[in-house]
């Protein structure tokens, strides 16, 4: 039987706007990624980034609009990449704002009960989410629910608390779709593997990394739209063309051209 704890997080995740929330423990989680990504994030167990966790709630947001996608980096030239942690981030990620404002009200419950609670960025989310039973990871290695497709963002809290677990999500629903693979406009995709380093994301977000192709590079710079001096729309192209959870192409034709002309952009090749 779920608990009152357990029912009364996941409602409050739901009632703050998360799309789906799922629920697992440490002891559930083998052979998870860990270390350097590139030289993007270092990723560590739950249990490194907050030694009493008890219980890893995963939560979806659904990303419906491109301008979620949208980063602003501080002027100093520091980002947001080198970190395991929100709070050092010297770059705003407007999904990640977001979602830590509505992350907070679970965290302020949980503390509410006598419990600890953090937010978490540094764990490896999509493995994690599978367990959680949030969906699969598919060929472009995201995490794709049922409802939303891949065109969700993750965050997690840890907390000491003691929550009723979630079952896996055990299937795999790509069967043989490719369009992913085929969209990305660097072919950085294999069936369930991102070469990061032909990533256009990665391209932006580690701007010194020399084992970025030239021609990455070069593709990066023409298809990121750019809508003010310290901003750039991350590529989503991957997300956007997956056929589970895909919202009408109608929604697009409602906006006005000027305003949809950055979602074309990267559209475009
Ligand atoms: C580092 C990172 C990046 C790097 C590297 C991407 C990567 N795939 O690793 C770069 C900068 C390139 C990047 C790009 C993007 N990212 Co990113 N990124 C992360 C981060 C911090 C870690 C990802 C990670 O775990 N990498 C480690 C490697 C080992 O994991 P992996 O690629 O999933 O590898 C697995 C598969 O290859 C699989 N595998 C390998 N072989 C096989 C074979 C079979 C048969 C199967 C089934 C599986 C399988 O096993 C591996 C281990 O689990 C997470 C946030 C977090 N804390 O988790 C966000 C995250 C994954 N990114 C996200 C997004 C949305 C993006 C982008 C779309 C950009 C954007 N607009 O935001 C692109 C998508 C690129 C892509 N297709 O992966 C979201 C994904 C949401 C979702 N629905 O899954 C996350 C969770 C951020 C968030 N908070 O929401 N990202
Ligand atoms: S984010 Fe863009 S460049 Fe990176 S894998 Fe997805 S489609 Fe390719
Ligand atoms: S686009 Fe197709 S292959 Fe890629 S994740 Fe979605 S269903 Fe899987």
């Amino acid at each position: 039987m779920t608990s009152t704890l357990t029912s009364n997080v996941k409602q409050i995740a739901l009632d703050a706007g998360f799309v789906a929330v799922g629920i697992t423990i440490p002891d559930r989680l083998e052979n998870l990624p860990h270390g350097w990504v590139g030289q993007a994030r270092r990723l560590q167990p739950p249990e490194e980034e907050f030694p009493p966790v008890n219980s890893i709630i995963v939560m979806a947001f659904y990303v419906w609009d491109e301008i979620f996608n949208i980063n602003i980096r501080a002027p100093n030239g520091i980002d947001s990449g080198n970190s395991s942690s929100f709070d050092s981030f010297e770059g705003y990620f407007i999904s990640y704002e977001v979602m830590k404002n509505k992350a907070w009200k679970v965290i302020q419950y949980l503390e509410s009960q006598g419990h600890n609670a953090i937010y978490s960025a540094g764990i490896p989310l999509k493995p994690i989410a599978v367990q959680c039973g949030l969906g699969w990871q598919g060929k472009s290695t995201l995490l794709v629910t049922p409802h939303h497709g891949p065109r969700v963002n993750l965050i997690a809290i840890l907390t000491d608390a003691e929550l009723d677990c979630d079952e896996p999500f055990q299937e795999d629903l790509c069967k043989d779709c490719m369009k992913c693979v085929k969209a990305c406009p660097a072919q950085a995709l294999a069936p369930y593997e991102c070469n990061i380093f032909r990533c256009i994301v990665y391209a932006l977000e580690c701007p010194d990394d020399p084992e970025v192709p030239e021609k990455v590079r070069k593709i990066e710079q023409r298809l990121t739209a750019r809508p003010t001096v310290h901003s750039y729309i991350e590529c989503s192209r991957c997300m956007d063309v997956c056929p589970y959870g895909n919202p009408s192409r109608e929604l697009l034709e409602q906006v006005s051209e000027s305003s949809h002309s950055f979602v074309l952009r990267s559209y475009a090749l």
